[in-house]
């Protein structure tokens, strides 16, 4: 085996369902409550309400059994479930690579989007099923669903890419995402949570 590979995995099949977001052999499965979203919707009042009322979960990733280890490429669905904070859509926390690595969602259903920030430039792309939506290294990444039913989709990323969270507690998204007039989203430029 050359040394670039990461024992013990092996070539394997993953079979998913994109109406479900759940992966088979299935990995770490993580659930982000209410909660776990402190500091991110604008109106922290609406938000306590929220968790006080039931801390309902906002969002689900499930992953496949390939590592988060240099080299590999692992994959996770997300499942966002619909609903808004005060007119401020569900979305996830968001986060910047630390290692500035690319990455690739593809849309498996529901509607929603991809908000991404290099710290200057917000940009927005609209997600579907049948969308790849590419996050070029140094994007730090959100995504919102932005419908009436869960929207999911798949991410394949770097496994030594790593996770900064506090980048956008820090820094924002540029934008925050809340529901217009009919399908569209309304923007708003960031402002901090109070
Ligand atoms: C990982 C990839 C996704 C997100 C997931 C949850 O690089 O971008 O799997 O982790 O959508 O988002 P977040 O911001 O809570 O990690
Ligand atoms: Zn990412």
């Amino acid at each position: 085996m050359p040394p670039f590979a990461t024992p013990p995995i092996s070539p394997l099949s993953i079979t998913f369902d994109g109406q479900t977001g759940t992966m088979s052999p299935e990995g770490p499965v993580l659930t982000r409550r209410m909660s776990d979203l402190a500091g991110l919707f604008a109106d922290t009042a609406a938000w306590e309400a929220a968790v006080a009322d039931g801390d309902p979960v906002v969002y689900q990733v499930a992953s496949s059994p390939v590592p988060e280890a240099e080299g590999e490429l692992p994959q996770s669905i997300t499942t966002i479930l619909p609903g808004t904070v005060a007119g401020e859509f569900h979305m996830t926390k968001g986060h910047q690579h630390p290692n500035p690595q690319g990455e690739i969602y593809l849309g498996l259903s529901g509607t929603g989007g991809l908000l991404l920030f290099d710290g200057e430039r917000p940009q927005w792309i609209d997600m579907a099923p049948g969308v790849i939506g590419y996050i070029p290294p140094g994007w730090a990444h959100r995504s919102v669903n932005t419908g009436d039913e869960p929207y999911r989709f798949l991410a394949v990323y770097p496994g030594n890419a790593g996770h900064d969270y506090g980048w956008v507690l820090a820094n924002g998204m540029g934008h925050r995402v809340y529901r217009g007039e009919g399908a569209t989203p309304r923007f708003e430029p960031f402002t901090a949570t109070p």
